[in-house]
């Protein structure tokens, strides 16, 4: 009896603590989970936590968003198939593992297919962006902004990329889609798909030789300590997608979905300032850090290595148009 009553009032004091923590999650009256890989201060975690706070200040505390950050909620595949079922109401993920399952998907995560940030920008604020967000809706999540990941380039722990022969019989990790295994076989390396979480350790260990992506991600992931050649090659532009679960959709009033939508565009331009601060505070930390990074590489083999695969996944009408737009795209 003594033992049930110590534990009645603990568990009334921990309440409290609670309570007393989070006066703001109070104000809420319903409180939307959103998983990120990225931790703290990352501009993807930022961009949805303003996201959150213009959708708190628009409802009138009817709608708020919790971002759970550094992968608290699993890697970026799990989680997509949680928001799916609905356990998770929103994901800031990668267009990459959507690649296997979504078509449409596949257009922007395709090697060298944007020239330069602000192209990618141009062809994703327009209507191809509008039709790839749509596609989203036959399985199960409502696209509702694209935000910036910059290029991704590789970066090994043995020896510096000077050309694409130097890339021959490496392993590098990639996202978990088959597009990207083929991308990097065709440049004459072994790809390996892993979660990101598995990438630090597996080059630490010599399971792989290394890995590809921007630089805010190769600095917070500490990628650089074990993996110390980066070659901008920069392979892809894909951008990051903003995704909420159909059901946690089909749950909201019409007001409600008017406002999710519209903060989610709005939070777009300000997570791109934080993107471009981001990227070259990262730049910096890394040259600082007495990173290797060869520069200046003739990208010309690299781009002509893609042709079959660009003849392997641009198969159908729909991603043909697509590509000759984006290509005619300003
Ligand atoms: C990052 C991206 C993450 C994740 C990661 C990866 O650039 O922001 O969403 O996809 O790359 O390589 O897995």
């Amino acid at each position: 009896m003594t033992h049930l009553k110590s534990l009645a009032a603990l568990l009334a004091s921990a309440a409290f603590a609670t309570v007393a923590l989070a006066p703001a999650a109070l104000a809420c009256e319903r409180t939307l989970r959103s998983s990120d890989t990225h931790p703290e201060g990352y501009p993807t975690v930022e961009a949805v936590q303003y996201m959150g706070k213009l959708l708190e200040e628009r409802t009138g505390g009817a709608l708020c968003i919790e971002v759970f950050h550094s992968a608290q909620l699993g890697e970026e595949k799990d989680t997509i198939e949680q928001t799916q079922f609905g356990v998770i109401d929103m994901n800031r993920v990668s267009l990459g593992p959507f690649n296997n399952m979504i078509p449409e998907t596949q257009v922007p995560s395709l090697p060298y297919i944007f020239r330069s940030v602000e192209h990618m920008h141009h062809v994703m604020d327009g209507p191809i962006g509008d039709e790839i967000l749509a596609a989203f809706a036959d399985h199960d999540l409502i696209g509702l902004a694209f935000y910036d990941a910059g290029a991704r380039s590789f970066y090994n722990s043995q020896h510096p990329i000077q050309a694409m022969s130097d890339l021959k019989g490496m392993k590098f990790r990639v996202m978990q889609s088959d597009l990207f295994v083929d991308m990097v076989d065709a440049l004459g390396a072994n790809a390996t798909p892993m979660p990101y979480g598995e990438v630090y350790s597996s080059i630490q260990t010599g399971v792989i030789d290394g890995a590809e992506n921007n630089w805010p991600s190769y600095d917070s992931s500490g990628h650089f300590e074990v993996a110390r050649h980066y070659t901008l090659d920069q392979h892809l532009i894909v951008p990051e997608v903003l995704v909420i679960s159909k059901k946690t959709w089909d749950g909201l009033s019409d007001e409600d979905r008017q406002a999710v939508r519209a903060a989610a565009k709005d939070s777009v331009p300000h997570m791109r300032e934080l993107w471009a601060a981001r990227e070259a505070e990262s730049e910096a930390k890394m040259r600082e850090a007495g990173v290797e990074i060869v520069t200046g590489i003739d990208k010309t083999p690299f781009i002509e290595a893609m042709v079959p695969v660009y003849e392997k996944y641009v198969t159908s009408d729909k991603l043909k148009d697509m590509v000759t737009r984006i290509q005619a795209t300003e």
